[in-house]
């Protein structure tokens, strides 16, 4: 054993071989005797392979060497891509992906019938009735803005929420299984960009932003009249996934935050002028933060004092209302940050080289009338050309990003404050190249009351030089910078696929994910109750159902069998295939794909996934594992054949 040491207790390796050799005897046994000369994946990671090198020194504090782990998850978004990505720091290395509003070739994401509830149940009825003819639920997504939920100011590893750009819906991953297990369409909204949680005492809420303003509601007899458009911001429940209530405001919403006291929220907004054109859109020398004060929101609500639309509570706050209060800011404001002091709230200029600092102590009084919008407001230093957001180290400093000078700056609040008051000090410390273009940047545990103040990343929107030129289309360069010293130093470049807007920078400690599904989780709870009703036990059976033209299709898959080596159906027939992965194996992924019938997906250790097709085409068609689990992988395959209609 003693090569599986490293120096810090048993390697993973060697834990890894114990756990899989021990659960082989149980999955592999009888199917495939280890004495004909083959050996199992897992019997293999103790015998047949090499052994990973013990573990040498790290050269450098952003190195982890082969066979350690990462010290933080970092939860990516994707953009345009749609899907979660889960990258370990400091190595930068992407560990998986998560389908959320995307399809997904590997894991059936968007094919199986456990996928397609959680992609359709919470369309709104309207959409439900447009995709009718278009697959049922959309195919393409924009996630912008992945944040996980908390409790009392900090990360609490349950689950993480992000938006839909392109199709105005949330969406929820459960961080015990990394699978995506709610998505709802906001109704009455067009758009949710902006995506934040509730940091206190719970999430709570998960604020989002309308962006785009249209007609309430929009069913085209309001079309070309621009006044009668109107933004939302929505208020989603994030145990039920219900929307709790919507707020109807002035102007475009963009970025959204909330306070460590539970009180507020607050975003930025663009177009206060309520323009459909660029020119018009970027008129007006001001725009504005607008802020909701939660209470009286939820007392209204609770007084039923609002308009029921689209099934929700929709509620009234452009200027006026006492459920929110706009500060201007300049021009186009874009981030909307949280100092993890509890305290300060930055709003970043965008078009304006200023960032817009709020003490949130004061928005009390701003919503008591006793003090101006504009009081709120306690510094607004100038920083660089393209201000987008803003992240803090825990320590006082705020990291901005310069979309147009390619540049993080680092500057102190209270510095910020002073000069504000007319004291003659820089609050600007250092400004660092990055390449190129930021957008979001963000800091260890930065948007928590626990910031560390040790890494930072910022997500550059364009690469240029810096990889391996592929084309036209280039990758983004998310760049991680250490900032544990007092300059801030350059330590990794990293390339990513369109388009990471966002990241959050979790400490390992806060997320516990299992690695070998519970029998008994709701994911595949409908399969579970389909086969009682059926009198199987997916466990054990391996089994032809015959329900008229429907036929339901339960096996198991062990390594490296299916349950089923054929089974046979009539051409036109419903089919539902229900594969359950009976090894309790870690890591012992099956898969089942039909050659030429498009059907794919994922079946990880002691999970149940099913997925239904009309088997419309007559034959022989092969199944096979697509998932390479066992020595004998290629063979862990199967046939359907299919009757025809008539001979
Ligand atoms: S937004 Cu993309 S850089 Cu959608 Cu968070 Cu600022
Ligand atoms: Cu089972 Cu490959």
């Amino acid at each position: 054993m003693s090569n599986h040491e490293d120096g810090k207790g048993v390697s993973r390796r060697a834990l890894l071989g114990t756990t899989a050799a021990a659960g082989v005897g149980l999955a592999a046994g009888a199917a495939l005797p280890i004495d004909k000369g083959f050996v199992t994946t897992a019997e293999a990671q103790t015998k047949g392979q090499p052994k990973a090198p013990a573990a040498r020194p790290a050269v450098h504090k952003t190195e982890v060497a082969p066979g350690d782990l990462d010290e933080y998850y970092v939860f990516f978004s994707s953009g345009q891509c749609g899907e979660m990505r889960i990258v370990g720091l400091p190595s930068m290395r992407e560990l998986m992906r998560v389908p959320v509003f995307n399809r997904c070739s590997a894991t059936g994401w968007g094919q199986t019938n456990e996928s397609l509830k959680v992609l359709t149940e919470g369309l709104t009825p309207q959409s439900r009735e447009f995709l009718k003819s278009r697959g049922g639920t959309y195919i393409n997504g924009d996630l912008h803005h992945p944040h996980i939920s908390f409790t009392n100011g900090t990360y609490d590893g349950r689950y993480a929420f992000m938006n839909d750009k392109a199709n105005t819906r949330v969406a929820r991953v459960r961080l015990d299984v990394m699978k995506c297990d709610k998505i709802i369409e906001l109704p009455n909204q067009h758009t949710v960009h902006g995506l934040r949680v509730q940091k206190y005492p719970r999430t709570g809420y998960v604020f989002c932003n309308g962006e785009d303003g249209v007609p309430l509601p929009n069913d085209g007899k309001i079309l070309d009249n621009p006044k009668e458009y109107r933004a939302i911001l929505t208020a989603v429940d994030g145990d039920t996934m219900q929307v709790a209530w919507q707020i109807i405001v002035d102007g475009n919403l963009d970025n959204v935050d909330a306070d460590y006291q539970g009180k507020y929220a607050f975003s930025t907004c663009y177009n206060s002028e309520g323009g459909v054109t660029l020119a018009e859109m970027t008129a007006s020398e001001q725009d504005w933060v607008v802020i909701f004060d939660l209470k009286r929101i939820e007392e209204a609500v609770k007084k039923g004092d609002y308009k029921k639309m689209g099934g929700v509570p929709v509620l009234d706050g452009r200027k006026g209302s006492p459920f929110t209060r706009y500060v201007p800011v300049s021009n186009g404001p874009h981030g909307m940050n949280t100092a993890p002091d509890g305290i300060h709230v930055i709003a970043n200029g965008k078009l304006s080289p200023t960032c817009t600092v709020f003490d949130v102590r004061l928005f009390d009084d701003l919503f008591a009338d006793k003090i101006k919008p504009r009081d709120t407001v306690v510094a607004e230093p100038e920083l660089g050309l393209g201000p987008l957001h803003t992240a803090y180290d825990g320590k006082g400093n705020a990291y901005t990003t310069l979309f147009i000078d390619s540049q993080i700056c680092k500057w102190n609040i209270d510095a910020a404050r002073r000069a504000y008051k007319g004291e003659k000090v820089d609050p600007i410390l250092q400004k660092l190249d990055v390449h190129y273009q930021p957008g979001h940047n963000h800091t260890s545990m930065g948007q928590t009351k626990e910031a560390d103040g040790k890494w930072l990343i910022s997500l550059n929107k364009f690469s240029k030089d810096r990889f391996l030129n592929v084309g036209p289309l280039k990758p983004e360069n998310d760049q991680l910078i250490d900032i544990s010293g007092d300059k801030m130093v350059l330590v990794h470049d990293g390339p990513s696929f369109a388009e990471p807007h966002d990241a959050t920078i979790v400490h390992r400690s806060k997320i516990n994910p299992i690695s070998i599904w519970d029998r008994a989780d709701p994911f595949f709870a409908d399969a579970v109750k389909q086969a009682k009703a059926d009198g199987i036990n997916l466990e054990a059976d391996s089994k032809v159902i015959r329900d008229g033209n429907k036929v339901r299709v339960y096996m198991t898959s062990t390594a490296p069998a299916f349950g089923l080596e054929q089974f046979t159906v009539k051409q036109g027939d419903e089919v539902t295939v229900y594969v359950t992965n009976i090894d309790a194996v870690e890591d012992l992924t099956h898969g089942f794909t039909i050659v030429n019938y498009g059907v794919a997906m994922e079946v990880a250790p002691q999970a149940t996934a099913s997925v239904t097709f009309t088997a419309d085409r007559a034959g022989v068609y092969w199944y096979y594992c697509q998932w390479f689990c066992h020595a004998m992988h290629m063979e862990m395959k199967g046939r359907m054949l299919v009757e025809p209609k008539s001979v």
